[in-house]
């Protein structure tokens, strides 16, 4: 059983398990929250990033996959990164590959033990997607481990703007399983 919690925070400042990063299939850091992580983290992170095996030239982590590395100067133990889909318009299935990004980054927290994971808007930055529309998923994909989740415990949505958890404190209320 897990609980799913909406928070305002700079996502780099939870002393939790894990703390997803919205990165890119590079890996090796970018703008946004992936830039304030990898400052946070220290030069650390984009060694141990630089290290994960490419899939393709400069591909590390193919969109809505998901890959780990450790948190380094963080106060989190481990980076989850997984990269959301761009937004086109929403026909060219961008839900189901933003469901996957957090699909897959809960495999892999539940593969290492994580308890405590926070989530910030995969994909409601620079790549776009409507943030209704994306809470919406996230909140579908939070509830969907949440009574047969035995590992992880608490799942924190983490909103960078009051109105961005607002929107998403709405979708846990009306929203219900
Ligand atoms: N803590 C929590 N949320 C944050 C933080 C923070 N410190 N900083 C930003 N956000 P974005 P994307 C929110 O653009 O759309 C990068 O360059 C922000 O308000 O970071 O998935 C990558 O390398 C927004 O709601 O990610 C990729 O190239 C959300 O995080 C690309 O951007 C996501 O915004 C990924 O774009």
């Amino acid at each position: 059983m897990s609980t799913i919690e909406v928070i305002e925070a700079d996502i780099t400042t939870l002393g939790i398990d894990a703390i997803v990063n919205a990165a890119n299939e590079t890996l090796l850091g970018g703008g946004g929250v992936d830039g304030a992580i990898h400052r946070a983290a220290g030069p650390e992170l984009v060694v141990a990033c630089r290290a994960l095996p490419q899939v393709r030239p400069n591909v590390r982590c193919p969109t809505g996959q998901a890959r780990i590395t450790p948190g380094f100067r963080l106060p989190a133990k481990y980076v989850i990164h997984t990269v959301g889909p761009v937004w086109r318009g929403g026909s060219a299935g961008e839900a189901e590959v933003l469901a996957g990004c957090y699909r897959e980054s809960l495999r892999i927290a539940r593969e290492h033990g994580v308890r405590n994971i926070a989530f910030p808007a995969i994909s409601c930055g620079v790549y776009g997607y409507p943030l209704t529309a994306a809470a919406a998923i996230a909140v579908r994909e939070a509830r969907a481990i949440q009574h047969t989740d035995t590992c992880v415990a608490r799942v924190l949505l983490c909103c960078f703007a009051d109105a961005a958890a607002g929107i998403y404190r709405r979708m846990l209320r009306t929203d219900r399983a």
